[in-house]
């Protein structure tokens, strides 16, 4: 018995010593210490063996198997200690290097005006309120002074649902919603998207922005009005421009005004943004009808108010020379790169 451990020994360690990967070991293993191996056969042979040679025979048994253990175990965790070097070899990164450009995102245009807006009205104590794209009548027509059949409807045509609703042709709707959600006095503004049944040009598309801003109190008046839409144009173009306030019609507004600017495409000559006449309407604006403070629940007698409707996307053309809306809606990243960069550092408050 003493020869065939011996044996065993050497067989193994050579066995040992030429494997090389782990599943190899996985095998060695299996040979000598499974259920059936070489070891298990000798124990077997105990059986044959005189009782007075059992003790050492089964003593000998017991150390080989710790030493074919031992050195398996050895063996492993090397090869597990090399796999660990190599792959830390292949994956290795500089972690001093510079991180790779990865073209942080920037302010869109439009965001840009409205974020400037929001901040210089919320300064000037309005409050910024949202309303849902998709509208009843009420809100974007009949609470404003636009019931059923009335021809301003004509003007703003949108997208019907089958239900009923539509998709808001206008801000406005917010300020039915601002009276019947706050008390006077109020200030308020809000912005977003707006959608009209219309043939996209240079000035207009079906999809555009409008931020919407109402004050209601006692004793407003146009010279309110007036201020607040000349502070709006010096906070958005820091620099004279040319404006002029025409008399417009709105249901919603009496008396009712359009303020156009002098076109800064080009300089008031006429192009395909202004439509040769050198003049673009900004935003629709007026003194709120009574009919309309009656129908967000607020009594024209004691009080009154200005609104107004500023096309955000006209803003932005004209603050940063975009000759075509369409530019502004298509998602064209070189375009927006081309601008944006610096515009939203100027612009970060
Ligand atoms: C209105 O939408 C009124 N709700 C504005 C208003 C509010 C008047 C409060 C009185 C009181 P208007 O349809 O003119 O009005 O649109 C307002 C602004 O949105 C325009 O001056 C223009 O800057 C912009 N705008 C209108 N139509 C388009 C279009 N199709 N594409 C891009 N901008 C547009």
């Amino acid at each position: 018995m003493k020869e065939q451990l011996k044996r065993l020994k050497q067989e193994f360690q050579t066995a040992l010593e030429q494997a090389g990967d782990s599943k190899t070991l996985e095998e060695l293993k299996v040979a000598y210490l499974g259920k059936k191996g070489r070891l298990s056969g000798l124990m077997a042979e105990l059986k044959s063996i005189p009782p007075q040679d059992k003790a050492a025979a089964g003593k000998g048994i017991n150390d080989l198997k710790q030493s074919l253990q031992a050195g398996l175990e050895a063996k492993t965790k090397a090869f597990a200690q090399a796999e660990q070097a190599r792959a830390l070899d292949a994956e290795w990164i500089d972690v001093t290097l510079n991180p790779a450009d990865r073209g942080l995102g920037a302010f869109h245009p439009v965001s840009l005006i409205q974020r400037r807006l929001e901040g210089l009205f919320t300064a000037m104590g309005f409050q910024i309120l949202d309303g849902p794209h998709i509208e009843t009548e009420h809100y974007n027509f009949e609470a404003l002074n636009i019931p059923a059949h009335h021809p301003a409807r004509d003007m703003q045509d949108t997208f019907y649902f089958t239900d009923g609703h539509l998709l808001r042709t206008q801000t406005s709707t917010i300020q039915i919603r601002g009276m019947e959600y706050l008390k006077p006095p109020l200030r308020i503004i809000a912005s977003g998207k707006v959608f009209r049944c219309e043939r996209a040009d240079a000035s207009h598309d079906s999809c555009f922005h409008q931020i919407e801003g109402m004050m209601v109190d006692e004793d407003i008046s146009v010279a309110h009005l007036i201020y607040f839409m000349k502070t709006m144009l010096t906070e958005i173009f820091e620099k004279e421009v040319k404006v002029r306030l025409r008399p417009g019609y709105f249901p919603f507004v009496e008396p009712g005004f359009e303020l156009e600017i002098s076109c800064l495409i080009c300089d008031g000559k006429g192009c395909s943004v202004c439509k040769r006449v050198g003049w673009l309407e900004l935003l629709g604006c007026g003194m709120v009808h009574p009919s309309v403070l009656r129908s967000g629940g607020i009594d024209p007698q004691r009080y009154s108010g200005f609104a107004f409707g500023v096309g955000l996307d006209r803003l932005a053309m004209m603050k940063y020379a975009i000759s075509d809306i369409r530019e502004l809606h298509n998602g064209g990243l070189g375009f927006m790169r081309d601008f944006t960069l610096p515009a939203d550092l100027a612009f970060r408050r």
